[in-house]
């Protein structure tokens, strides 16, 4: 008989490496976070039928519209996790500060952070969209547990909302990928220990934003672009407007993702937000061998010292963003 492929929970009761009571606790926050981007797929399924497209009226902490599926999306992840004790709070790029959980959150092990609706400007056309989250070992259940390296993460991943929505998560372990089979409901497994193209052939950086680059973000871009077919150049542009989108297409096929700071804009430390956007990603990336940087430093040994902080990021295959490092360092290939 030919075993299908293993569902979610399968998975993680079978094959994450070992059966300790953290190990089992930590099975059952991912196998939750699968129930609530199940929940936020759903959300975005009936988004126009119910009308819940649109701005929320609010700004978040990092003065941006909220849109009303960014909020349903955040209070759906805050509600996940709202009974169980398995995390003693949570942190979002929409809320100010942590939730705080009464219920175990003294004996929690975890805590979790998340963009709930990562690519929000993707919402109002059907684009694609996703959830990002963070996972990471409780400490004195402060602040202070969060303002560490991406290193102490346990486990990260994200839910892609696209034409099939995906959950993809690393526990250190390999970078594996689940799809939603929605005739039972369940993700199932489709790529297992996947391995990124060390090299790819296309590039993702919003250019209009061009002007307010330093000179070597606008160098390595132009480099991407000139013929030269004997390095695989000229790189195709592929820009979606979320992240998750972009980062997973260059997990497949190879290539770099950029959000360089953006000195006319109002954002000199450019837009990508460290705890709830870089980490996670670097983590899933590195694991599936490829590579995150700020152009001098890698971005799993960073530690912000706030909460929303935000860093000059730069994801891919190990080739272009090696390459992208020496533009920084100003050593070009
Ligand atoms: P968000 O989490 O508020 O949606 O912001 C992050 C998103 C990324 O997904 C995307 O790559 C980028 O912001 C798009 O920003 P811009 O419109 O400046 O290109
Ligand atoms: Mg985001």
């Amino acid at each position: 008989m030919t075993r299908p492929p293993p569902t979610l929970d399968r998975f993680l009761l079978e094959c994450e490496p070992d059966a300790a009571p953290a190990t089992r606790e930590l099975s059952q926050l991912l196998l939750r976070l699968g129930v609530a981007g199940k929940r936020i797929a759903r959300e975005l399924a009936v988004a126009d039928i119910r009308h819940t497209r649109g701005s929320a009226g609010t700004e978040n902490v990092q003065g941006e519209e909220q849109k009303k599926l960014d909020v349903r999306a955040n209070d759906i992840l805050v509600e996940t996790f709202d009974y169980g004790g398995l995390v003693s709070f949570v942190a979002s790029e929409e809320m100010e500060k942590p939730h705080v959980y009464r219920e175990g959150a003294g004996g929690a092990r975890y805590t979790l952070l998340f963009d709930p609706m990562d690519g929000s400007s993707n919402i109002d056309v059907d684009g694609t969209l996703g959830t990002i989250f963070s996972i990471r070992p409780r400490r004195d259940g402060t602040e202070a547990d969060l303002l560490r390296p991406g290193t102490e993460q346990v486990a990260a991943g994200y839910v892609l909302f696209g034409p099939a929505v995906l959950f993809v998560y690393t526990s250190g372990h390999g970078t594996h990928v689940f799809s939603l089979d929605p005739a039972i409901g369940e993700f199932v497994l489709v790529r297992r220990n996947l391995e990124m193209p060390k090299k790819g052939r296309g590039y993702a950086v919003n250019e209009g934003r061009r002007a307010g680059w330093a000179e070597a973000d606008r160098a390595f871009v132009e480099h991407l672009k000139e013929p030269d077919p004997s390095s695989g150049r000229p790189y195709s542009t592929r820009y979606s407007g979320s992240m998750v989108g972009d980062v997973h297409r260059i997990l497949i096929e190879g290539g770099i993702y950029l959000y360089p700071a953006d000195g006319s804009s109002g954002k000199p430390s450019g837009k990508i937000r460290l705890l709830y956007e870089s980490h996670p990603l670097a983590f899933v990336v590195e694991q599936a061998g490829g590579r995150a940087s700020t152009g001098r430093d890698r971005v799993l040994d960073l530690a912000p010292r706030r909460l929303h902080e935000r860093i000059p990021f730069a994801i891919g295959s190990a080739d272009e963003v090696d390459l992208y490092e020496g533009f920084v360092r100003g050593a070009p290939s």
